[in-house]
């Protein structure tokens, strides 16, 4: 038996042959997510690719108890299942997968509900920057200067900072991962999985269809989304952040691979202008400085 599968084990939640397009990381993310819960997990997905990915009985894809809810509703969904396992007095984990439109934009009165009542969830954002399902428009996350069928000069304006704002919520356990750190990725799951109360997980998931760039290519795209700084890898326990994986080392900016080396491997940054470049420069550099500041916040308050 490999290393890989020794560490990662062989069980499956999510089954071969699904609907997803080929290089999809959102369910590469969530194979590796239920892999890190276990069997008795229950899967709750708002409309989006998840859904698609995820299949109609009996041709579905997974291999736990799935719930197909609506557009905004999938942690109040996920609260309630909770409450009814609860009340049957079942165990397992409640996991809500649920893309970056359901998150930042439609669900986001829904999710910091969930969060502030303390609801003993996993609510996981996969974020592939965009309404991917519906052919690619512009969502809250959509990075400055990326092409959308919403946004075809490029978008405009800073994107929302939805994992700070999750992390503001200070709720017991909440983290950004990459589908290029799997190791990272499912140990931050194994962690959410041992604490009670609200668990928020943000996993950036490079879209092949919306980001335009080969199937072959995802892993590549997610791993210099990292090194170049565009995406920080993070945890935080009630608000207190610290970096984890590469990006611990890669709070030096000279550390840092150059920003064009994630923007050239995505033809949605094809038509990029200079003047857009630099602002998504300086909304980089200005997520570090805020990392910057939580984590003085963070050692002034070790004993
Ligand atoms: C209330 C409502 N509005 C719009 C839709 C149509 N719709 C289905 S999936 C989707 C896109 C979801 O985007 P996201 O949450 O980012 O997931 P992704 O498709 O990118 O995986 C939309 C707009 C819907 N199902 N319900
Ligand atoms: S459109 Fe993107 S997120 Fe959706 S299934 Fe295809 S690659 Fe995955
Ligand atoms: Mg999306």
């Amino acid at each position: 038996m490999s290393k890989i599968v020794q560490k990662f084990g062989t069980d499956e939640w999510i089954l071969p042959g699904n609907a997803a397009c080929p290089g999809c990381s959102a369910v590469l993310a969530l194979r590796h997510i239920l892999k890190a819960l276990g069997k008795d997990t229950y899967l709750v997905i708002p409309a989006s690719c998840a859904s698609v990915i995820q299949g109609v009985y009996p041709r579905t894809a997974s291999n736990v108890p799935s719930f197909n809810v609506p557009f905004a509703s999938a942690a109040s969904a996920a609260s309630g299942i909770r409450h009814a396992l609860n009340v049957l007095g079942k165990k397992g984990t409640v996991l809500a997968f649920a893309g970056d439109g359901a998150t930042y934009d439609i669900g986001l009165s829904a999710v910091s509900g969930a969060a502030e009542r303390n609801e003993d969830i996993v609510y996981v954002c996969y974020d592939n920057s965009a309404y991917s399902n519906t052919g690619v428009q512009k969502s809250g996350a959509t990075p400055i200067g990326a092409w959308t069928t919403t946004t075809p000069t490029g978008r405009e304006g800073w994107p929302k900072d939805l994992p700070l704002i999750m992390a503001a919520h200070q709720v017991p356990y909440m983290a950004t991962a990459s589908v290029g750190y799997l190791n990272d990725l499912q140990r931050k799951i194994k962690e959410a999985k041992d604490i009670e109360g609200f668990r928020y997980i943000h996993v950036l998931a490079p879209c092949t269809t919306g980001w335009r760039f080969p199937p072959e290519k995802t892993i590549r795209v997610a791993k210099m989304s990292v090194l170049t700084g565009f995406w920080i890898l993070f945890e935080a326990e009630r608000g207190m952040i610290r970096l984890t994986g590469p990006s611990k080392r890669l709070k030096d900016p000279s550390k840092r691979e150059p920003l064009d080396e994630f923007l050239k491997l995505q033809e949605r940054f094809k038509g990029i202008t200079p003047e857009q470049k630099k602002a998504l420069q300086e909304w980089i550099d200005f997520q570090w400085t805020i990392m910057h500041w939580k984590m003085i916040e963070y050692l002034e308050k070790q004993p």
